[in-house]
C-alpha cells in the first residue's frame, strides 16, 4: 500500500498553501474540506466532507497507509465566540479523533505517523505579556484558546506514549501568531485586521479597525509560516519533550501598520472603533513571542523590519 499524506482544511489560508507545497514535494495526498476545491490537482484525492464524519476518517486511515497528517480544519477565534458548540466539536473533538486514528493505525503498521497541528497564540492568557516563551502563563481566556491548548497537551501525551512503544504518533505543533497572506483575506480571526487593512489600502478603500491603535500583536507572513511547517516536519527526529514551538517574524501595533500603509498609500484612511469581542481577546494574547526553542530544535530564524515585511507582502499582492 503506497504512502499517503492526509491534509484537512485544504481550502483554508494555511491549508491551501501547504497542499500546494506538498504536491510540489511529490506527495500522494488525500485532502478533506467541507467546501469543494477551487482547482483540482492530479496527485490529490479530494473529499468534500466534514472532519466530524468519524466513519469517513476511520475509513481513510483503515484503507490508506497514512504516513503524515497536516490538520488545518478549525474554527478561528471570533467564529468560535459566535458558535462555541461547533467550535468545541471541531477544534477539540475532531482533532482528538484524528490523533487517535493516526496513532492506532500507525501502531498496527508498526510505524511512526508524523502529525502536524497548528496551534495558536490564543493558548496564552489571561494577561498580555511580551516575549512569551512556550512555558509562560498558559491560561487561555477564549474557547478557541482552550481547545488549542487541550489538543497540544493531548497530542504531546500520545507522542510520549508512542515513544515508549516505538510506533504511533510523532506529534509536532507550531503556535502561530497572526498569519498574513497575500492572496486570501481571512475573516474569522482576531488578527485578521492586518491582512484586511493591507488589502483595503491596496484597493484605496477606507478601513475601520476593530482593535485600538495601541494593540500590539505578533505576526508571520504566509510564506514564512509554510516554510516553518515544512522545516519542522522535515527534521528527522526532534529530541525534545516540548512538541509545540513558537514562531513569529515581527510584532506591531495597529497604528504601526496603518502608519506604514498611509506612508505608501497617501490617500488611504483608517478609523479605529474598538469591538469589545475583538479587543478583549487581543488583550489576552502576547505582544511578542520568544522563538529560541524553535531556533534550538529546528533552526528557525528570522530578521525583518516592519516596512520591509509589509512591502514584501504588498509586492506579492500586486
Ligand atoms: C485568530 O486570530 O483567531 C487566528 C489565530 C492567531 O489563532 N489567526
Amino acid at each position: 500500500m503506497n504512502k499517503k499524506v492526509l491534509v484537512t482544511g485544504f481550502n483554508g489560508e494555511i491549508g491551501s498553501k501547504i497542499l500546494k507545497e506538498l504536491v510540489s514535494l511529490d506527495k500522494q495526498i488525500i485532502a478533506i474540506d467541507v467546501n469543494d476545491s477551487k482547482g483540482k490537482i492530479e496527485s490529490v484525492k479530494y473529499i468534500k466532507d466534514s472532519i466530524l464524519n468519524y466513519d469517513l476518517i476511520k475509513s481513510i486511515f483503515e484503507t490508506n497507509f497514512i504516513t503524515e497528517v497536516y490538520h488545518f480544519a478549525a474554527i478561528l477565534s471570533q467564529s468560535a465566540i459566535k458558535n462555541p458548540g461547533l467550535s468545541i466539536k471541531v477544534n477539540e473533538g475532531a482533532s482528538k479523533n484524528l490523533i487517535d486514528f493516526a496513532f492506532q493505525n500507525a501502531v498496527k503498521r508498526n510505524f511512526l505517523c508524523k502529525f502536524f497541528f497548528p496551534s495558536s497564540i490564543a493558548v496564552y492568557g489571561p494577561r498580555k505579556i511580551k516575549c512569551a516563551s512556550e512555558q509562560d502563563i498558559i491560561k487561555p481566556s477564549t474557547i478557541y484558546g482552550h481547545s488549542k491548548l487541550l489538543v497540544e497537551q493531548y497530542g504531546s501525551k500520545i507522542h510520549e506514549k508512542s515513544k515508549s512503544i516505538d510506533s504511533g504518533l510523532d506529534f509536532r505543533s507550531i503556535r502561530f501568531p497572526g498569519v498574513i497572506s497575500f492572496d486570501t483575506i481571512p475573516s474569522g480571526g482576531t488578527t485578521d485586521y492586518a491582512p484586511q487593512m493591507i488589502h483595503a489600502a491596496l484597493k484605496n478603500q477606507h478601513f475601520d479597525c476593530k482593535l485600538s491603535p495601541q494593540t500590539n500583536l505578533p505576526f508571520i507572513s504566509i510564506n514564512k509560516a509554510i516554510y516553518s511547517i515544512v522545516k519542522l516536519m522535515n527534521v528527522k527526529k526532534i529530541d525534545s519533550t516540548l512538541r509545540v514551538f513558537n514562531v513569529q517574524e515581527i510584532s506591531f501595533t495597529a497604528k504601526d501598520l496603518s502608519d506604514v500603509l498611509k506612508e505608501k498609500f497617501p490617500i488611504f484612511t483608517v478609523s479605529f472603533n474598538k469591538d469589545k469581542k475583538f479587543q478583549s481577546v487581543a488583550d489576552t494574547w502576547p505582544s511578542s513571542l520568544n522563538c529560541s526553542m524553535s531556533k534550538k530544535y529546528w533552526n528557525f530564524s528570522t530578521e525583518v523590519h516592519l516596512k520591509e515585511f509589509i512591502e514584501k507582502i504588498i509586492e506579492k499582492i500586486k
